[in-house]
């Protein structure tokens, strides 16, 4: 186990339009963790493609690739000790409408009704999904 750990942090087109970056990064260096990299980028469809090969052929993969290419995404990475489980209990659960009040989901979030949820952020979900997604986003930083 490497530590401290590196974790893949997006905020979400949602996020990015409605002007929360600045908040999300507040309470990920709040935490106390370090950001290694932050950049706003326009993702692909090839990037998306690998970046979320895990859904592909949910009912859900669709519409969320159109919502991940509706606008821009800050795309950071973090580091910190346990930031990967760390970052996951800072965005609260996936569904916004009952994630807990006090995470970034659970107080900036809501349904609004549309076809796929838009939760604000996406987390690594542990080191071997980090290693991949940090390859994917930002190449120059994997060993
Ligand atoms: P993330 O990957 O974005 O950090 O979120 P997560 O682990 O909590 O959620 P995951 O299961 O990996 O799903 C990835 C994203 O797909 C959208 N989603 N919509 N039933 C649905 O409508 C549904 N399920 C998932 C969300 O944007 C979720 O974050
Ligand atoms: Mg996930």
């Amino acid at each position: 186990m490497t530590d401290p750990q590196r974790s893949l942090v997006l905020v979400k087109p949602d996020g990015v339009r409605r002007g929360l970056s600045g908040e999300i990064l507040r309470r990920i260096e709040g935490k106390g963790y370090t950001l290694a990299a932050v950049e706003l980028r326009s993702a692909t469809p090839e990037i998306l493609a690998a970046h979320y090969a895990e859904h592909e052929g949910k009912p859900f993969y669709g519409p969320l690739v159109e919502f991940m290419l509706s606008g821009p995404v800050l795309a950071v990475v973090i580091e910190g000790e346990r930031c990967i489980e760390g970052f996951r209990s800072l965005a609260g659960a996936t569904d916004p409408t009952v994630a807990a009040p006090g995470t970034i989901r659970g107080d900036l979030g809501r349904d609004w009704g549309l076809a796929v949820q838009q939760n604000l952020v996406h987390g690594s979900d542990s080191e071997e999904s980090a290693a991949r997604e940090i390859g994917i986003w930002f190449p120059e930083l994997s060993a």
